[in-house]
């Protein structure tokens, strides 16, 4: 048999359903956090394996020349490395597989009061052409952004 709701926690519901688009994607982030999002390009690594909890996406990146490490650190950039992504809410791994070359956007959360690194997730993963040529050492001197 199946639980009924009584009326007052269906009100109840309807009510918190009703608040729910203002909480949407636009909702300002609390004030204590600074969120930055960077687009790097990848190669997946590995993927998260059901029944396999420990299993995680894990891709190749290229250099991302404007990475914060903290949000007041003087020096910027992660070199080209093999690293694990934690995958957001909306975001899916399925379909994907070694080897495969994608665009990773992903949004990392700072702390307002430290500027220390507090969480990251990835926000999209798009997928590249196989043939699209990734550079994980060092770009050539003519690819080097100016500092
Ligand atoms: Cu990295």
């Amino acid at each position: 048999m199946r639980p009924t709701l009584s009326l007052a926690m269906r009100l109840l519901l309807a009510t918190l359903l009703s608040l729910m688009p203002a909480c949407g994607k636009k909702s300002p982030l609390p004030p204590t956090q600074k969120t930055v999002v960077y687009t790097v390009r990848a190669e997946v690594v590995s993927v998260p394996e059901a029944g396999k909890p420990g299993s995680e996406f894990r891709a190749r990146h290229e250099e991302i020349p404007d990475f914060l490490p903290g949000l007041h650190s003087e020096k910027r950039g992660m070199r080209a490395m093999i690293m694990p992504f934690p995958l957001g809410p909306a975001v899916s791994a399925d379909g994907l597989k070694p080897g495969d070359k994608i665009e990773i956007a992903f949004e990392v959360d700072y702390s307002l009061a430290g500027g220390e690194l507090l969480d990251s997730r990835v926000r999209s993963i798009k997928p590249l052409p196989p043939d699209t040529a990734l550079h994980f050492g060092e770009r050539p001197a003519d690819a080097m952004p100016s500092h």
